[in-house]
């Protein structure tokens, strides 16, 4: 073999382990540490992958400690909830999962905190023969992400998952449809067709070739939308049962 060879399997290990080591050490890095608080003598911290839950969809990542050690507890509640003063609320939400230790909850947060309300996660768990129950507050900041529309005196969410980072050409388009049946109860939405419309409103155009959203599962849809430049779009989207239409909503998208 030539010094030649040898240099270049040495370059090539090197960047092989320099890669798998960035795959290790990326969910540490990009999680942060959102809120913690302490039952008797558990803490328990939530976490998200960007700095901030902002209204719209959001994974709730969950880890409890003790004496500063991880430990495995029994979750036989986490709801996440809003506290108006007048009143509480929750918000729509999968069931949670677990993934690389924590404890995963995917929700759509419908509105921010505001003056005098706040946000937590209703928590009753097992550790050591102990039940511990409580709220573990958190903040929501505001986004452009969740707008709704009423029919028939039913108020109907409309959360948009992508694109989170919108590029110049085709964009996968995804919704989360909900329907607020009662404070407690946010079932999500199978049964409408949607049409999309991308438009920018300084330049009075729209953009060819959209696709129009068609339902996945658990609430999703999901098309295509195409932004032929950068700069501020709306996307509307109208909602039909049976060619009927039944409300609309815009989303803003500026990038
Ligand atoms: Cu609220």
């Amino acid at each position: 073999m030539n010094k030649f060879n040898i240099l270049f399997i040495v370059l090539l290990l090197w960047v092989t382990m320099s890669c798998s080591e960035d795959e290790k050490t990326t969910v540490n890095e990009t999680m942060n540490v959102v809120s913690e608080t302490t039952f008797d003598n558990v803490t328990v911290k939530i976490f998200s992958k960007n700095n901030e839950f902002k209204t719209g969809y959001n994974n709730i990542y969950v880890k409890f400690y003790k004496n500063n050690n991880e430990i495995e507890v029994n979750i036989s509640k986490l709801m996440p909830m809003m506290n108006m003063g007048m009143h509480i609320h929750s918000t729509p939400n999968e069931a949670y999962y677990k993934e690389d230790n924590y404890v995963v909850l995917p929700v759509s947060f419908v509105m921010p905190t505001g003056d005098g309300t706040y946000w937590y996660l209703d928590l009753a768990f097992e550790f050591d023969g102990i039940e511990y129950t409580g709220e573990a507050k958190f903040k929501v900041e505001n986004s452009e992400n969740v707008k709704s529309f009423k029919h028939n005196d039913v108020s109907y969410f409309v959360t948009l998952v992508k694109p989170m980072s919108p590029i110049v050409g085709m964009n996968d388009f995804r919704i989360l449809i909900n329907k607020k049946e009662s404070m407690m109860s946010w079932p999500i939405v199978e049964n409408f067709s949607v049409e999309v419309k991308p438009w920018m409103p300084d330049m009075d155009h729209g953009s060819p070739n959209n696709v129009n959203p068609i339902y996945s599962n658990n609430g999703f849809y999901e098309g295509k939308i195409n932004f032929t430049m950068t700069g501020l779009w709306t996307v509307t989207s109208t909602f039909k049962i049976d060619t009927i239409s039944i409300g609309e909503v815009v989303h803003t998208i500026n990038f």
